[in-house]
């Protein structure tokens, strides 16, 4: 495995900025150093593991967390492709798809003009059961990696026939105490409780008193991530016909430690429901900034 990472290191690596290491658990990891940022990507699930801006680290990753090629990470941010939640017709299959199941391709890594770090990782067709997901396809992510964190999934269809996917920017933000952060941005908007299998309209901040799992009808509004009065996150999302805000709380927080669900908050960019049509021969990119 290491000889893979120095090949990858001989023809990827940018001096003092990215360097690919042997991460936890023997999978292989991007390492980035930036100006102001520091971040650090899995090629399994093309997952981020660690976003640090001046230092101080914006993304929640469980430290149970486990490494290994047939789990998902949990925390960080998981890729949830082509499909959200559980499969509409097959529930054997893994909750939200199986990008964040798989072993990613590095396809490019540069500096751009503005010095920004960009990552762009690929999963491609040939590599998948068909029972899966029967069409042609190839999946990038793109990690944009500088005074903002920029992470994009685009599906290009490379077969004869149209399909949908539904999909997930699954990031977990890191807060001190869930009881006293808020996010705002959310003001009359519809969402779906998918505790309570009803919808409602949201009015004013959203806070945290109980588990929450909602999905928001999105108009790409931007959001903010406030803790005890002060702005953790902004956040903006792109072609996202959702906004999904999950928190666990104690009984359904499973692998992450005791009292692992006051760090976190999952504020997930996504499309759901009908999700994203791809045609013939064309993409959809969908994306989340951070800063
Ligand atoms: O995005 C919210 C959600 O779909 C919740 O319903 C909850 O199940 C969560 O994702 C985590 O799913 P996971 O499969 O990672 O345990």
């Amino acid at each position: 495995m290491s000889a893979e990472v120095d090949k990858l290191n001989e023809s990827l690596s940018i001096n003092d900025k990215v360097e690919f290491r042997l991460g936890k658990g023997g999978l292989k990891k991007i390492h980035i150093t930036n100006k102001m940022s520091d971040a650090e990507i899995y090629l399994h699930g093309a997952h981020l593991t660690s976003y640090k801006f001046a230092k101080r680290e914006l993304i929640w990753l469980s430290p149970n967390a486990e490494f290994q090629n047939d789990k998902a990470i949990r925390g960080g941010i998981p890729i949830c492709w082509p499909w959200f939640g559980k499969h509409p017709q097959n529930a054997s299959l893994p909750q939200h798809g199986f990008a964040r199941l798989s072993n990613f391709e590095v396809s490019q890594v540069f500096e751009d003009e503005c010095e920004n770090i960009v990552i762009i990782l690929s999963l491609e067709s040939g590599k998948k059961p068909l029972s899966m997901f029967p069409y042609q396809f190839r999946l990038e992510v793109k990690f944009v990696i500088g005074d903002n964190l920029e992470i994009s999934l685009t599906t290009i269809n490379q077969g004869n026939v149209s399909f949908r996917v539904t999909e997930a920017i699954h990031t977990y933000f890191q807060v001190a105490d869930i009881r006293q952060t808020v996010v705002s941005g959310l003001d009359k908007v519809d969402y779906f409780d998918q505790l309570e299998q009803t919808s409602y309209t949201h009015a004013g901040q959203l806070f945290f008193i109980e588990e929450t799992d909602n999905i928001f009808n999105s108009a790409d509004q931007p959001l903010q991530i406030v803790e005890a009065g002060e702005v953790l996150s902004n956040i903006n999302q792109r072609n996202a016909n959702s906004t999904v805000i999950w928190n666990p709380w104690i009984e359904k927080s499973g692998v992450f430690p005791n009292d692992g669900y006051l760090n976190m908050l999952c504020v997930e960019a996504a499309n759901t429901e009908e999700g994203a049509l791809v045609q013939s021969g064309k993409q959809h990119t969908i994306a989340q900034v951070i800063d």
